[in-house]
């Protein structure tokens, strides 16, 4: 008999209810869940196809370790000794740094398993510890923490009060938000465009975000900041700005720092760099005028161009300047229902300041308790980083410069990884550990609640039994940490404990309890305003002009933008990063050079034509799709396959000075057409 269990969705940060229909081990659908108070209904094709994820043919059952001849199948207990003894001989030989950890995306999303795979390299008492923030969006912990003295305060779209919302370089429709979690994003962006109500979209794409909104303006990529410095120059120079709140909320000082950094923004020249209309650009400028609140969500357009930082900044500041943070109508802080970072943030006035980076890369500031992936290679062939533990992440495809990436994974003594298929990092690893999937752990989204519209929870028990002899990763960090002599779980945790008790201990504080929690599967409070102007600010007051932004933004004064062709990140509907739940076979239909027809025909490519994009680091190959709705200057591939892996045209060098973040759009590039689409 089938039956029918309630559970959500973790591909991606929308988190969407789903209903999964189960046959003895089978899955055989999975629908959106209609009594879902979030998504109500609606899920993506990567939801949808969950059970074909689920019984991916790649699939990892067992647990193997790479010996010569290839892999040999190991019980649990002997790889898990295995790799606890290769740890110890490393931390002892070379001490504890030598050992690390890459946390990636799949594992942000198993709350248990994050917490513990933290865990773990704290108690290692390493510094090696590497995420996928670092090759995302380094930006906004950078600037969260200069502005405010903290680095994880999340910004969140009012989405029912707000009368005036920009996306900046994200595409909602399909990625369903950057650390602002948009389930049913078309509906949801069709109301913030309903008249009275202004969604405009920064793009230099006529995305599918671009099509409901009420104005697109289309930039030249890499530029967003010249829009955000015109803007807040004209607001503060000649109305606009809210100046009871600035006098409240800002120092005199900081806003005379603002004032003269954004002057020569003027329309002309910030029409100039970006190629918008300049009464385009005074068009927002009014818009912002009459609704007076803002609510302006950045994404990977910006955090991944080589002026991150300074966009951020100057996106905050905005917010800043027009009293929008932490009010109805703008954007408030998500802490969390159950991290509740209002219980953990105290008003820091000091300065921040940053340590060196790792010991090959001491240029590299380390400004939170991580270090930029954009190092790991240097660190591996310098020979401090000798073991490494992957959760959950796929290097191979998301880091700069594939080639010597795979270069140094082979170098390492041991690649540990835990993963629920086998991908282009398994493939070069000593170890691998088949780790529970979706349905087949009870999860609490810990680390993505401060991503939700609402300030929301929700639980979701096991829907079906682990296949093969995959295990918890929670239960994984921890038995590992307990083979090499440490503990990682508080009492009364142990290895043999449920995820419904771990699950219990993370929700130790939430406003709700655990019970109700699960109970309940659902659990919302509406928007929450002030906590970070009243408790959190030093003296209430914002750094509106953090010196290192200041720097960087002065440094963009003299800007040529340059001329096409540029690569722009983007990304598709049916795959998540490298993780292409709907198209079992992972090498099955690559991606495509999509190019505008006119940059086409300057280059003689017609569709489907072989072209190679390239440039100092590397070049990719693949066939071009034409597409008019693109800026003339713009290609186009997604990240996230082996071949052609577009992160060969990005570098590990030269990296954004403040957060080693690699440039990963905007990039200049070379185009040549290679032959007909039939070669
Ligand atoms: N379907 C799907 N959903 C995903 C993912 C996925 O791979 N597939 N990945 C998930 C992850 S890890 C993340 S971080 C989020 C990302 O979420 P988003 O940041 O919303 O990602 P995109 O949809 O790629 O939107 C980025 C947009 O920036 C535009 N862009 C590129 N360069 C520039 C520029 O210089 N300026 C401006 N203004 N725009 C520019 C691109 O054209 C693109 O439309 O999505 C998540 N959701
Ligand atoms: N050039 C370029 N580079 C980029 C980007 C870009 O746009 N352009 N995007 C960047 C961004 S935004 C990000 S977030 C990173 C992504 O970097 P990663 O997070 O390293 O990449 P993913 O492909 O999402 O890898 C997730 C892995 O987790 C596995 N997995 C899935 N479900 C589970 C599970 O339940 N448990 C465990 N243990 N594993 C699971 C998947 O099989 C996959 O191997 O890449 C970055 N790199
Ligand atoms: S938008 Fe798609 S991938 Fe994201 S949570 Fe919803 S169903 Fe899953
Ligand atoms: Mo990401």
């Amino acid at each position: 008999m089938p039956r029918e269990a309630a559970s959500f969705c973790r591909f991606c940060i929308a988190l969407c209810g789903i209903r999964v229909t189960v046959e003895g081990d089978t899955v055989v659908s999975v629908k959106g869940d209609p009594d879902h108070p979030a998504s109500r209904g609606y899920t993506c094709t990567k939801g949808r196809s969950l059970g074909r994820w689920h019984h991916h043919p790649g699939r990892l059952l067992a647990p193997k370790v790479r010996h010569a001849g290839g892999w040999r199948r190991a019980a649990w207990s002997d790889a898990i000794a295995d790799v606890a003894r290769l740890i110890g001989a490393s931390i002892e030989r070379h001490g504890a740094d030598s050992v690390g950890a890459y946390i990636g995306t799949a594992a942000s999303l198993d709350g248990a398993g994050k917490w513990a795979a933290e865990r773990f390299v704290t108690a290692l008492g390493s510094r090696s510890k590497y995420s996928a923030i670092s090759i995302d969006t380094p930006c906004k912990p950078l600037v969260s923490l200069l502005m405010s003295g903290h680095p994880g305060l999340v910004p969140v779209v009012d989405d029912r009060a707000c009368t005036l919302t920009a996306f900046v370089g994200s595409n909602p429709v399909v990625s369903h938000g950057h650390l602002n979690g948009f389930p049913d994003p078309v509906v949801r962006l069709r109301a913030m465009a309903a008249a009275p109500r202004e969604l405009w979209v920064i793009d230099p794409r006529t995305t599918e975000s671009a099509r409901l909104a009420t104005r697109h303006l289309a930039p030249r990529p890499g530029t967003d900041f010249a829009i955000l410095a015109h803007l807040i120059r004209e607001l503060l120079g000649r109305g606009g700005a809210d100046l009871g709140y600035l006098a409240a909320h800002a120092t005199a000082a900081d806003v005379a720092t603002l004032r003269a950094v954004v002057e020569e923004w003027t329309p002309e020249r910030a029409s100039e760099v970006t190629g918008c209309a300049a009464a385009d650009l005074a068009d927002l400028v009014v818009a912002v005028r009459r609704h007076g609140r803002v609510a302006f969500q950045t994404g990977t357009g910006t955090t991944m161009s080589a002026a991150a930082n300074v966009t951020e900044w100057l996106v905050w500041a905005l917010h800043v300047v027009t009293g929008s943070y932490d009010a109805p109508g703008g954007m408030w802080f998500n802490p969390g229902l159950l991290r509740r970072s209002e219980l953990d943030l105290v008003p820091n006035p000091a300065v921040p300041t940053p340590t060196p980076g790792p010991p090959s890369r001491p240029e590299l500031p380390t400004w939170v308790d991580e270090y930029p992936c954009a190092a790991l290679a240097d660190e591996v062939e310098a020979g401090h980083l000798r073991v490494l533990v992957v959760f959950g992440g796929n290097p191979m495809t998301a880091f700069p410069n594939p080639e010597r990436v795979r270069r140094a994974l082979a170098m390492l003594d041991a690649l540990v990884v835990l993963d629920v298929v086998d991908t282009e990092t398994t493939e070069v690893a000593t170890h691998v550990l088949p780790t529970t999937g979706q349905l087949e752990r009870a999860d609490l989204p810990y680390y993505y609640d401060q991503f939700s519209l609402d300030r929301s929870t929700q639980f979701t028990p096991a829907v079906v039994a682990p296949v093969g002899e995959a295990r918890g990763m929670w239960r994984i960090a921890a038995q590992l940490a307990e083979a090499t002599g440490r503990a990682i779980l508080p009492a009364p945790l142990t290895t043999r404990s449920r995820d419904e008790d771990v699950l219990r201990h993370l929700a130790g504080r939430a406003t709700a309890s655990f019970d109700d929690v699960a109970a309940r599967r659902y659990v919302a409070e509406g928007p929450t305003y002030g906590w970070v102007r009243d408790g959190v600010l030093p003296g209430g007051r914002w750094r509106l002009a953090p010196r290192e932004l200041v720097a960087q933004l002065s440094r963009w004064r003299d800007l040529v933008p340059p001329p096409g062709p540029l690569l722009t990140c983007r990304r598709e509907p049916r795959h998540l990063n490298s993780q292409r739940p709907a198209v079992p076979d992972r090498g099955a239909a690559g991606p495509t050079v999509v190019l505008h027809p006119g940059m086409a025909a300057s280059h003689a490519i017609t569709d489907g034509d072989v072209v190679s994009i390239g440039n100092a680091h590397g070049s990719v190959r693949a066939p071009a799709a034409l597409d008019p709705d693109l800026h003339p200057d713009l290609v186009s591939i997604t990240h996230g396959w082996s071949a052609p892996n577009v992160s060969a045209l990005a570098s590990e060098r030269p990296v954004d000075e403040l957060t080693g973040m690699p440039v990963q759009t905007a990039i200049p590039v070379s185009l040549e057409r290679r032959g007909g689409g039939a070669e």
